[in-house]
């Protein structure tokens, strides 16, 4: 920064070399400017420039021929005090945050609230308390069932509880979906929907307990007055504006039009498409972890594309970058166990009819075998054929895990983190390049998130039916990483989720 105002009374240029007039100078450390400030300090001799020229090595030099290399040392002790100093600096800030962050810093533990008491992810909401206070147990929150009924957990007996109607409003509701991982802005609605009979017990609001945090105001009852329980949804998600016409390739399947699967994305590395992957949120997408295995592993190489059916219209636009890879860190390369990931992206999607997310599963949901589901991507309309330009789809129905790891199906290789779905007899299947994209049901007029194509023996072949991830036992995992502050926790460390 240059500077304008009048004459310094005092200036020490160590870039210059002093020829000749070696006078009185302060010490380095001595006030500058004697008007403004005291000081004791007493005068130094010193070389003063004569001439300004540029830098140069070598002595320095005064008329009387006797080098000035106590003015040189003086610089390098400035210079080495002020290393020092910002040393010194970045050391405090470092055992500062240490300090603060004692659980982080350890394993990626959290903090059980500043008790210094640290836990793994895992022992929060599993319904044992380790906090000193029982902060692990005293947030838990889900939504249960296709019809998103609200459920907090309760540590005193141990099970979940649904939220009573009765007082309940959006701003309750907004907490819930913030603790869940969701942020405010996608919230959807809070509406009281007929209690089932199953539901003898109840969380209810003590509305007159003033204003404290959510979680302390709720009390167990075993009434609800209003008969309603909270059906909560933090996202408008599963909405598909065009109907599927079953009639209507992937190997066997259809040409999709825009609108009929929005939350389909296509993901790119070098112009080219890899994956597919299903939008859950503005910024998150859900794809397999097979798929950003490796090479794939940084974000920065990625794009991803949403409302777009025909890979050749990617190419003219720029594509989403995505900002952070979540692999499941019980991911098995060789069994295919566990193979899902989460891509962030750095900037939201803006959801539209043709850009929207999928439902995930909640807990407490039944997919029937035979069910009816629906797969869609860009993969290989044949084995060994190359990706398609057209978005396809296909219908495909649920198979029986027992039925899958039968021994002349997939004898044993089914594992609880996988599900699969096709026909026994081949023809329609996903094939190479849908992995990591959407398989789908329909369920209450929401469509869900069943799975994500992970593997199987060729495409189409009879008994080797698709394997997906089961996006159900996935969810938990899911919503942990969502939230902002578990998440933080693993982005600082720059380690991989423990969480399985
Ligand atoms: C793949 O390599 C792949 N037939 C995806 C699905 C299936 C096989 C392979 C299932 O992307």
């Amino acid at each position: 920064m240059t500077s304008t105002v009048s004459q310094p009374p005092y200036y020490e240029n160590h870039g210059f070399q002093p020829e000749n007039v070696c006078s009185a100078r302060q010490p380095v450390n001595a006030n500058p400017d004697p008007k403004y400030f005291s000081t004791n300090a007493p005068s130094a001799p010193s070389c003063d420039p004569t001439v300004a020229t540029h830098q140069s090595s070598g002595p320095v030099a005064c008329s009387s021929g006797r080098t000035c290399a106590p003015n040189v040392k003086k610089t390098i002790v400035i210079i080495l005090s002020i290393l020092l100093v910002i040393c010194c600096a970045i050391t405090a800030y470092f055992i500062w945050y240490f300090v603060q962050n004692r659980c982080v810093t350890s394993s990626s533990l959290i903090e059980c609230g500043s008790s210094g008491v640290c836990l793994p992810p895992s022992q929060w909401c599993d319904g044992v308390i380790h906090c000193p206070n029982g902060e692990d147990e005293s947030r838990c929150v889900r939504l249960f069932g296709p019809n998103f009924i609200l459920e907090v957990y309760s540590p005193v007996s141990k099970s979940w509880y649904p939220v009573c109607q009765d007082d309940w409003n959006d701003n309750y509701g907004k907490i819930a979906c913030k603790d869940m991982g969701y942020s405010v802005d996608t919230y959807y609605y809070s509406r009281g929907v007929a209690t089932e009979v199953s539901f003898k017990s109840f969380m209810k609001l003590n509305t007159s307990a003033g204003n404290i945090d959510l979680y302390k105001k709720l009390y167990s009852s075993n009434s609800c007055a209003s008969g309603n329980v909270v059906s909560l949804r933090c996202i408008e998600c599963g909405l598909s504006t065009k109907n599927v016409n079953i009639m209507n390739r992937i190997v066997g399947g259809s040409g999709a039009v825009l609108g009929q699967w929005p939350w389909q994305v296509s993901l790119h590395v070098q112009g080219t498409h890899v994956c597919g992957g299903s939008i859950i949120t503005h910024q998150w997408i859900v794809t397999a972890a097979h798929c950003v295995e490796g090479q794939f592993s940084d974000p920065y190489s990625w794009r991803v594309y949403a409302g777009i059916l025909n890979q050749h219209e990617m190419l003219l636009g720029n594509g989403h970058r995505v900002q952070q890879i979540i692999s499941h860190p019980a991911y098995d390369t060789d069994s295919k166990d566990n193979d899902v990931a989460l891509m962030k992206l750095e900037t939201p999607l803006r959801f539209t009819d043709t850009v929207r997310p999928v439902c995930l599963p909640n807990p407490g949901m039944m997919f029937q075998p035979n069910q009816q589901c629906w797969i869609s991507g860009w993969g290989a309309e044949y084995q060994g054929g190359k990706t398609s330009n057209n978005l396809n789809y296909a219908m495909v129905s649920l198979i029986e895990r027992s039925r899958c790891n039968s021994i002349y199906i997939y004898n044993d290789m089914i594992l609880p983190t996988m599900i699969c779905a096709g026909y026994l007899r081949g023809g329609i299947d996903s094939c190479q390049g849908d992995s990591g994209g959407p398989l789908v049901t329909n369920k209450n007029s929401v469509w869900w998130l069943v799975g994500d194509t992970s593997w199987g023996t060729g495409c189409a072949s009879p008994n080797r039916p698709g394997v997906y991830g089961n996006m159900t036992v996935f969810t938990d995992w899911i919503y942990k990483n969502m939230q902002v502050k578990y998440r933080l926790f693993l982005i600082i460390l720059n380690v991989p989720n423990p969480e399985t």
